[in-house]
């Protein structure tokens, strides 16, 4: 029931992940150097995310759930009955199945890039729902995917919870919003739906605060690239000689991720030579706010058109309902 084919992930003859080196050998060539927050997730990274979702500064994850579970008539009358859940990264233990209680789907296709955690929120989820049919897609979602076979002729829902949407810059966003448009057949018949959490703008303090907590969780969920890259990559980058930071960019909207080198530093990555100087940085990820006006455009420049939009009780983030 879950098997899911090939894998993506494609190793050289050492067992290292190509694309991983690539990525981090081009980061690093860069100025300023950057490296795709997408690396962050090893088995040690997914497991610092989820204990940051529990700290009392990190508010996405508490916020968007409660939208979830105090909506969930709202949705159930504006979605309809009978439509297949599609879900853009394989499933969170504690959100989707209050998205799959409230509107009672006809079927649930998690697509994830790694199979490894496609199958395990695929078992968990058909324990709790054993009369549902979960058809699991190991795929790029930032592509249009071809669904199973009988999941076609159904109306869809697609489902982006996170404000995952807010890592990409807004020309990787559009790209990946038409690509689901695609992937959700919206040039086919029934005009497939999207519900996709946004994270709003706030004050700075708290935003900085959520991305540097005072338990250290997030620093060590970033210092962990480091650690992954010396371990996957045969890198020699010494973790003491780079800190994290955690800053808000006015102009872009966004929180963004650094570390820091607190000293100028040499080291190697798969062979390959790279310095810093004392305070130069690696740029890891961006996580864009959006005010309601800037997630509407977002959407429509995606080729989606909003219908409704929820807000938890202290205004910090939203989860939007779009029409293709
Ligand atoms: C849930 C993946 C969108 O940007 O808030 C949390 C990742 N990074 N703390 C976010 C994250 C640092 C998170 N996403």
């Amino acid at each position: 029931k879950t098997d899911t084919g090939i894998a993506l992930v494609d190793l050289d003859e050492e067992g290292v992940d190509r694309a991983f080196r690539a990525d981090v050998l081009k980061g690093l060539n860069q100025l300023p150097k950057a490296i795709p927050a997408r690396w962050f997730y090893d088995q040690e990274g997914s497991r610092l995310f989820e204990r940051i979702t529990q700290l009392d500064e990190y508010y996405p994850t508490r916020a968007e759930t409660d939208i979830l579970k105090t909506r969930s008539n709202e949705f159930a009358q504006l979605v309809g009955q009978g439509r297949a859940v599609v879900e853009f990264g394989s499933g969170s233990s504690v959100k989707t199945p209050l998205l799959l209680e409230a509107i009672d789907p006809a079927a649930y296709v998690p697509l994830d890039i790694s199979g490894d955690f496609l199958r395990e929120s695929a078992v968990a989820l058909s324990q709790k729902f054993p009369d549902l049919p979960v058809h699991p897609v190991e795929a790029d979602f930032m592509r249009r995917v071809s669904l199973p076979d009988g999941v076609g002729p159904l109306k869809k829902l697609g489902f982006f919870p996170g404000s995952t949407i807010g890592n990409m810059v807004p020309r990787t966003a559009v790209d990946l919003l038409r690509s689901m448009r695609a992937t959700l057949g919206a040039d086919e018949g029934e005009s497939p739906l999207l519900l996709i959490g946004m994270d709003l703008v706030k004050e700075q303090q708290k935003l900085e605060a959520a991305y540097d907590d005072s338990d250290g969780v997030t620093a060590a969920f970033n210092m962990n690239l480091v650690t992954r890259i010396n371990r996957e990559l045969s890198g020699t980058i010494p973790a003491d000689a780079l800190d994290h930071r955690a800053v808000w960019n006015d102009d872009l909207a966004r929180v963004e991720m650094h570390l820091v080198a607190n000293r100028d530093i040499d080291f190697t990555v798969s062979g390959e030579s790279f310095s810093m100087r004392s305070g130069e940085t690696i740029h890891t990820e961006n996580s864009h706010k959006f005010t309601p006006r800037s997630a509407n455009l977002l959407l429509l420049a995606g080729g989606w058109t909003p219908i409704k939009r929820w807000v938890d009780e202290d205004e910090r983030f939203s989860v939007v309902l779009a029409r293709a």
